[in-house]
């Protein structure tokens, strides 16, 4: 044990002191000094690459300070936080040693319950070559050291040292976002004011300071929700520190301030078309459909609505189709979101019903008559067209085709039955022209009576 050659050495520094004219007085200095010295040396050594490691310089110095008292350091430190440390151990007539007493700072390195991981064994007195003034680096963990001062006598001499864990060291700049409120107009622009709310938020060691600029205005410190009154386009700037000096970086929001809109006393602008296929007449043939359109400048349109004929005004939502042969008559109306009704408007129109198919017009007779005793079935067909037309005329007795029959005109043929008598019959005519550049063929039938000759 260490304790058992110094006790040994201290006894004999005692009985030097107590009849110092045994040795020269320089002679005893040297050897009370010269064993801390070297003890020293290896402390330091061990703490020096300790802080080497680390890699940087001891932030903390904890300082012990011993008097004449055997009793109790003078000072001791309670706490520390864990890290490099820089320790002194001094005593001497500047810190109440003026009997030039030894004392030692020594950590404990085997009691349970205490950390172990620092060798640290200081002795100093006035007198040696540190003038009692030690200093050396250590790397302390977190968790309690016992020290005492090695000095036979000395017990009362002891404390403990609570090492605490450093707190992190915050390095991210605080999140600040900002938000727009207020009354937007369509296209998202603030009507009358605008507020501009900054938030920030800080994880590590919080938010310390939040700052906006409006404009090209300076940066100010941020308390409380900023209005902006002011028409036009605006960028607000903003940042926030946190409390370990870590400022974000700077970001915006720009947004519009308009003036309100003067009240909207106008009513919308409301109009009808009619769609479908028109005939000569410009009446639509089998339907027509109503479309109706409204504009509103100012508040915009909010409803538009229709009443087809009597009946009543009912929402208008897609064009209305009109499909009843007669005369319609659709009013129509539009209101806009400030509650302008505009005037009744009313468009009327026809609807009729398709044209026939067209036809090759012809007036067809058919008779049967006497020429001597000999049945004859003469049959006429007359083109009532405006174009001439081609007739075929077909009996049991024949077929005639005749071309060309101009309007107006006619073809005609009587057909011996080379009998003296027929019962009744139908004589079948087609008429053919073009129009509108078709063929059309229409069939007509005419029937005859029956007729005796003998
Ligand atoms: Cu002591």
């Amino acid at each position: 044990m260490r304790i058992s050659s110094f006790s040994g050495f201290l006894s004999y520094v005692r009985k030097a002191l107590r009849s110092p004219a045994t040795f020269g007085r320089m002679a005893l200095v040297m050897v009370a000094v010269a064993l801390p010295t070297v003890w020293l040396s290896g402390v330091g050594a061990a703490a020096q690459d300790q802080g080497q490691q680390a890699g940087q310089a001891a932030e903390q110095t904890l300082v012990w300070t011993a008097d004449n008292s055997y009793t109790a350091y003078k000072s001791a430190p309670t706490t520390a936080t864990a890290g490099l440390v820089t320790i002194v151990f001094e005593t001497n007539a500047s810190t109440g040693n003026t009997f030039g007493m030894t004392h030692t700072l020594t950590f404990d390195d085997d009691s349970p319950g205490y950390n172990h991981d620092v060798n640290i064994n200081i002795m100093a007195s006035p007198f040696d070559t540190s003038g009692g003034r030690h200093e050396v680096q250590v790397n302390l963990t977190p968790g309690t050291y016992r020290y005492y001062c090695e000095i036979p006598g000395h017990a009362g001499m002891v404390g403990e040292l609570v090492v605490t864990s450093p707190e992190p060291t915050d390095t991210t700049p605080p999140q600040v976002s900002a938000s727009v409120s207020g009354e937007q107009n369509a296209d998202g622009d603030y009507v009358s004011s605008a507020s501009v709310t900054v938030s920030a938020t800080d994880a590590e060691s919080g938010v310390d300071t939040v700052e906006y600029a409006l404009d090209g205005g300076e940066f100010q410190a941020y308390t409380a929700p900023v209005p902006v009154n002011q028409v036009g386009e605006h960028t607000v700037r903003y940042r926030a520190a946190d409390k370990a000096g870590n400022t974000s970086e700077v970001q915006s929001v720009t947004f519009t301030v308009v003036a309100p809109q003067p009240k909207d006393t106008t009513p919308p602008t409301v109009s009808a078309d009619v769609s479908g296929t028109k005939d000569t007449d410009g009446d639509y043939v089998e339907s027509a459909t109503v479309t109706i359109s409204a504009t509103d400048a100012e508040s915009g349109v909010d409803t538009v609505e229709y009443a087809l004929d009597g009946g009543e005004f009912q929402a208008y939502t897609a064009p209305v189709p009109v499909n009843q042969v007669g005369e319609h008559t659709v009013r129509y109306r539009a209101t806009d979101k400030a509650g302008n009704t505009s005037d009744v408007a009313t468009t009327g129109f026809t609807v009729v019903a398709a044209p026939p198919p067209a036809e090759t017009p012809l007036t067809v007779t058919a008779s049967s008559r006497c020429l001597g005793t000999s049945v004859y079935v003469a049959v006429t067909a007359v083109n009532d067209g405006d174009v001439p037309a081609t007739v075929a005329l077909t009996t049991p007795y024949g077929t005639k085709t005749v071309a060309d029959v101009a309007p107006g005109k006619q073809a005609y043929q009587s057909f011996n039955a080379r009998a003296t008598q027929i019962g009744a019959g139908e004589v079948t005519v087609t008429g053919t022209s073009s129009i509108d550049g078709e063929k059309v063929t229409t069939p007509y039938e005419a029937a005859y009576s029956a007729i005796s000759c003998g």
